[in-house]
């Protein structure tokens, strides 16, 4: 309120224009000095026009008119008239001394005014500086009145936060006060607890002493395990650095089995290049084996057809039969018969297998000719022929394992006899066929 009793508002100063004015209306006196002299001048202008009149006319008039008393009547009115007019020229001239005077005063005055005026200016010049520096001050005020209102605004709202907030203390510590009961009910109960668990304090102490005295025993076996620690870690170090030699090897390794994979890149390509030729060769050899066959049919019609057998081999229609005493393995056995000329039996047809079946004693099993070794569950003769007409027993062939590759005739007494897959490393007695 202070600071706002200082300040003025903008009607409160002096404008130049106003300032003109005053100085207009302190010029006044000198215009009636003025005025005055110009009058007492007319006046002056007067009186000497009057006393001309007088001795010119009159006079003139009094020497020439015979009718002396009527010129003399007309002296004394002219007389009258001239006194009047130097009474009149008198007070004139007592008013101009006065007006004089007067002028005089107005002349110091208007000095003193001037004078006055010159400090008014100053003061002026003065007053115009400060009003300057006031309404510097005025709008640096209002800018600090602007931020403090936007202070009193921003107050306002922590105002407003702070009630909210306020409201929530007040929440959150009647929601304490509830707690703090809660707390107490809890304490009472945590106390009862602690004197129980005081004495069960006192029980754990005792069996405090007795697991230090175990603690100590454990102690001594700790340093035993940190001894053998200690050794097992050199042992580790050890590890570690075969670990990184055999890490070194591995690299190698991966080096070399990138090479392989190279090179089995390569044999892979040479691989379907043999194919391609084993195909053109097993096409080849199937004409081979027609025109063999053809020459076979010829053979036996012509010149064998009562070829005998060797000795302990058996005739049936136009092949011989062996059958082996001892056992052996399915790739052993056909190698047997190819020694002796021959290859493991080819049944061809029922009669024949009714014939092979009469070869063997009862329920003895021997290998004949066929195996699915090249393709599981595809069966092929040693000639190079599909088996087509089969004498499974039931439930075979089972490739139990998945490594029963390799057949066999089981001798029954009713029937033709039946056969089985089997594990071809199992040995058993064989048939061969020449
Ligand atoms: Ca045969
Ligand atoms: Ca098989
Ligand atoms: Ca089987």
């Amino acid at each position: 309120m202070g600071k706002k009793s200082i300040l003025r508002t903008d009607t409160d100063f002096i404008s130049p224009s106003q300032l003109k004015v005053d100085f207009q209306r302190r010029k006044q006196p000198s215009r009636c000095v003025t005025v005055c002299l110009g009058l007492l001048c007319a006046v002056l202008l007067a009186g000497n026009i009057g006393q001309f009149i007088y001795y010119e006319i009159i006079s003139r008039l009094a020497s020439a008119d015979p009718t002396q008393t009527s010129l003399q009547f007309q002296g004394d009115r002219l007389q009258d008239g001239y006194d009047a007019s130097t009474a009149e020229r008198k007070q004139l001239e007592a008013k101009l001394s006065n007006l004089t005077e007067e002028r005089g005063q107005l002349q110091q005055s208007y000095t003193a005014l001037t004078t006055e005026r010159n400090e008014f200016k100053a003061s002026f010049n003065n007053l115009t500086n400060e009003n300057d520096q006031i309404e510097a001050s005025y709008y640096t005020l209002k800018r600090e009145n602007d931020q403090l209102q936007t202070s009193y605004n921003n107050m306002q709202k922590s105002h407003n936060n702070l009630t909210a907030t306020k409201d929530q203390l007040q929440t959150n510590n009647s929601n304490l006060q509830r707690e703090k009961d809660e707390l107490q009910t809890l304490c009472i109960t945590l106390r009862e607890n602690r004197d129980q668990l005081q004495s069960n304090y006192s029980s754990l102490k005792i069996n405090k002493e007795q697991l230090q005295a175990s603690y100590n025993t454990l102690k001594q076996e700790s340093n035993q395990l940190q001894t053998s620690y200690n050794n097992m870690q050199k042992r580790l170090e050890e590890l570690q650095t075969n670990h990184n030699n055999l890490t070194a090897a591995k690299d190698q390794l991966q080096t070399n089995n990138r090479n392989l994979q190279r090179e089995k890149d390569e044999l892979r390509t040479l691989s379907i290049t043999l194919r391609e030729n084993r195909d053109q060769l097993q096409s080849n050899c199937s004409s081979l084996k027609i025109n063999k066959d053809q020459l076979q049919i010829s053979f036996n019609t012509t010149s064998t057809t009562d070829r005998p057998c060797q000795t302990s081999w058996s005739k049936f229609e136009m092949s011989c039969y062996f059958v082996s005493t001892e056992k052996k393995n399915w790739e052993h056995s056909r190698r047997h018969c190819i020694r002796k000329g021959a290859d493991l039996v080819v049944i061809d047809s029922k009669a024949e297998q009714a014939f092979v079946n009469g070869l063997l004693t009862s329920d003895q099993e021997a290998w004949i000719g066929m195996t699915d070794s090249a393709t599981e569950g595809t069966w092929m003769w040693v000639d190079g022929t599909p088996v087509t007409t089969t004498y499974w027993d039931a439930g075979q062939p089972d490739n139990v394992g998945w490594v029963q590759d390799c057949g066999d005739t089981k001798q029954k007494s009713s029937g033709v006899g039946v056969w089985n897959d089997e594990r071809c490393s199992t040995k058993k007695n064989l048939i061969c066929e020449q």
